[in-house]
């Protein structure tokens, strides 16, 4: 949309950052890619999944300060709904397809512009892109249709296992991060378990979606920055914001509300939802960076 995108192409779309180290730095403006080349294979086993129930990081609700003017409390978690899926999953795991090469990238304009409401009062992502992109389509983007797309953000027996995670966002006054080199909110054992995906040593559970969801009051001067693997999408006021879609190395998205606030509907005073799309596609990088500047975070439900 007209939000200011900052997409770092140039980049070799392979699935790098496989260091498996938190970088716990807050600097991440310039992304940096250091796959091998290969994508990664992965030697998941068959995976026919395991139990559901919680699993996963789970911290105590806290508050960073006030909300400035209004009085208002201001939250320093993130709390999102994990859907654990398995790689045999069609929209998941690339890594052997022999189109593969052709296959990463951003893809952009896979998301209708505006979310859905629901019957359930959510708003949910509407898949938008036409017929061919699918592996065997000319444009070898790694979708297979609105079907399948569909259980990316909603809880569907047998296809996924869901569960709620809370995520401590830290900072000073202004600016809160939260950066995940390895991110893996959900462990080894919850859902589908780690399939036989093992990086460093470490099993991990690979291929999942995070849908994560805040409130806040626009007050003028917030920005927001995301950077992550694989997809993701950000809404603001139900609006795409951020449009990162498909499979890619860590890719950036800047939205300074101010600038865009005719396009994203935003009047000072007013309460919004901001919505993280994302998923985790493929072995062997997990990337998640989540900062705000000038934002309040109000209480608001998980999502659902
Ligand atoms: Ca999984
Ligand atoms: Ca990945």
């Amino acid at each position: 949309m007209r939000a200011t995108i900052l997409s770092l192409f140039g980049l070799v779309f392979v699935l790098g950052c496989s260091s498996g180290q938190g970088s716990g730095s807050p600097t991440g403006a310039t992304t940096s890619s250091s796959g091998s080349g290969s994508g990664g294979g992965g030697s998941g086993g068959a995976g026919t999944g395991g139990a559901g129930g919680e699993g996963g990081l789970n911290l105590t609700t806290s508050s960073s300060g006030s909300g400035g003017d209004t009085g208002e409390e201001c939250l320093n978690t993130l709390t999102m709904r994990v859907r654990d899926f398995s790689e045999s999953h069609p929209d998941f795991q690339w890594g052997d397809h022999p189109n593969f090469p052709q296959i990463v990238g951003v893809r952009p304009g896979i998301l209708a512009a505006e979310l859905a409401k629901q019957p359930d009062g959510s708003f949910k992502p509407v898949y938008a892109a036409g017929n061919d992109v699918s592996p065997n389509g000319p444009s070898y983007a790694p979708f297979t249709g609105a079907a399948n797309f569909d259980a990316w953000y909603r809880d569907t027996p047998g296809v996924n296992f869901a569960t709620n995670v809370q995520i401590p966002l830290t900072g000073n006054g202004t600016t809160l991060v939260y950066d995940d080199a390895n991110f893996h909110p959900i462990d080894a054992t919850f859902g589908f378990g780690d399939e036989g995906f093992v990086l460093n040593g470490m099993p991990n559970n690979w291929h999942f979606t995070t849908e994560a969801l805040v409130s806040f009051r626009y007050k003028g001067g917030e920005v927001f920055t995301f950077r992550g693997d694989d997809d993701i999408w950000v809404f603001i006021n139900h609006r795409l914001a951020i449009d990162l879609g498909g499979i890619h190395g860590p890719e950036q998205g800047v939205v300074d509300l101010d600038q865009s606030a005719a396009a994203l509907g935003l009047v000072p005073g007013g309460v919004y939802d901001l919505q993280v799309f994302h998923a985790e596609r493929n072995y062997s990088g997990s990337n998640y960076r989540f900062e705000t500047s000038n934002f309040c975070f109000l209480p608001v439900d998980p999502p659902k």
